[in-house]
């Protein structure tokens, strides 16, 4: 397979709800799209990093540049037949992990397309359907968070995750807990809190959640592994895990007890499915986690979902919960908390060429 055409395009959709955490407050989201065509046909990827630096290093910006500068004349014209053969041309390139994961991304879709198989299929898929929870961003005040959670629960999804910060913890925890004694619960800190608020953290310990998402650094994994010694809750990494080796020696380190896999965070589908395969050999749950994709970005999500290891419902859902409109066809639908995983070719649903192209706020191409 050869890709002899890459282009970039930037497109801006707004969220249908404000949606704010302990490192950033978002009403719209721009992602870069990738759109490859082979010889053998297209393929569409999503690059979803944040427009700011607030949850990773990386931003819109830098994504374009490295996906305009590096990544797409590195891959132009070569020959590759897997994708662990397309990955080496890049393999130089250090860091940098949304905007490689938005052409890899569109390699898979090209390179299952071809195959005239679903992506799910590609990767190793098991599962019809795939289990999503709602990550639930902090509210201006607790009865606004309950309106929330009483929809999301009205629509069947399974489980529900808390944005915490301090002044946004164990009160708030708490009281939905009491509200709700029995639903799947965690919570996530997008790296709000240090070694300092140990015990303040502990108290999370009574409320019976799933997991605790990222409390620490984003960088770190020493400190979250002294933190998963005294807490009974289950650690869970975000931000601290770019790669297969970053998950070993975390799990080696004791630092967490799952780990959220975010396809776009480690690089790609690929390095997704390392994590997993990882984790299933040791025995330690893995969930999906999202960046608010638009329906290209999302459907990867779908299909590595589907592999044996996620366990855990995921930060998967249905495209009403984001966007009025999306840009796939149809859009992806949580029916009681389920998605099904398409059995279509490529990523499965299908990107809406005339509506990308009206939204495009800027274009590049190779050749120009
Ligand atoms: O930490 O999981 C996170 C959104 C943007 C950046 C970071 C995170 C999130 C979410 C929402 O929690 C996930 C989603 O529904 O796509
Ligand atoms: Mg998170």
């Amino acid at each position: 397979m050869r890709i002899h055409r890459i282009d970039l395009k930037l497109v801006r959709l707004p969220l249908v709800r404000t949606f704010r955490t302990s490192s950033s407050t978002k009403d719209s989201i721009a992602h870069i799209l990738v759109r490859i065509e082979t010889d053998s046909g297209i393929g569409w990827g999503e690059c979803a990093s944040p427009s700011d630096p607030y949850y990773c290093p990386e931003t819109t910006e830098t994504c374009w540049h490295i996906l305009k500068d590096f990544l797409a004349p590195a891959v132009i014209g070569k020959e590759w037949a897997n994708l662990d053969q397309l990955v080496d041309f890049y393999r130089p390139v250090k860091g940098n992990n949304f905007a490689k994961a938005g052409l890899e991304i569109a390699c898979w879709d090209a390179l299952a397309r071809h195959e005239g198989k679903p992506l799910a299929e590609v990767l190793g898929g098991t599962r019809p359907e795939i289990l999503s929870g709602v990550s639930l961003g902090i509210e201006r005040d607790l009865e606004t968070l309950f309106g929330l959670i009483e929809q999301y629960l009205g629509e069947g999804y399974r489980r529900i995750k808390l944005k915490i910060a301090p002044g946004w913890d164990v009160a708030i925890v708490r009281s939905v807990r009491e509200r709700y004694p029995e639903i799947a619960l965690q919570v996530d800190a997008n790296s709000a809190y240090t070694l300092a608020d140990l015990d303040h953290l502990k108290q999370l310990d009574a409320f019976n959640l799933l997991l605790i998402e990222q409390p620490l650094a984003h960088d770190d994994i020493i400190d979250h592994a002294r933190l998963q010694a005294v807490l009974r809750t289950p650690v869970c990494l975000d931000e601290s895990i770019h790669s297969a080796e970053d998950a070993r020696k975390a799990l080696d380190l004791q630092a967490c007890r799952v780990i959220n896999i975010k396809v776009s965070r480690v690089g790609g589908l690929r390095e997704a499915k390392r994590i997993h395969d990882l984790c299933l050999d040791r025995g330690v749950p893995v969930w999906c986690g999202g960046m608010h994709e638009f329906g290209i970005g999302r459907a990867a999500n779908v299909a590595v979902s589907s592999l044996p290891g996620f366990t855990l419902p995921g930060d998967v859902s249905g495209s009403d919960k984001y966007y009025r409109e999306d840009l796939v066809e149809p859009p992806i639908q949580a029916d009681n908390g389920a998605v099904t995983v398409p059995r279509s070719v490529g990523l499965g649903y299908e990107p809406n060429e005339k509506r990308i192209e009206e939204l495009s706020l800027r274009q590049w191409s190779l050749p120009a």
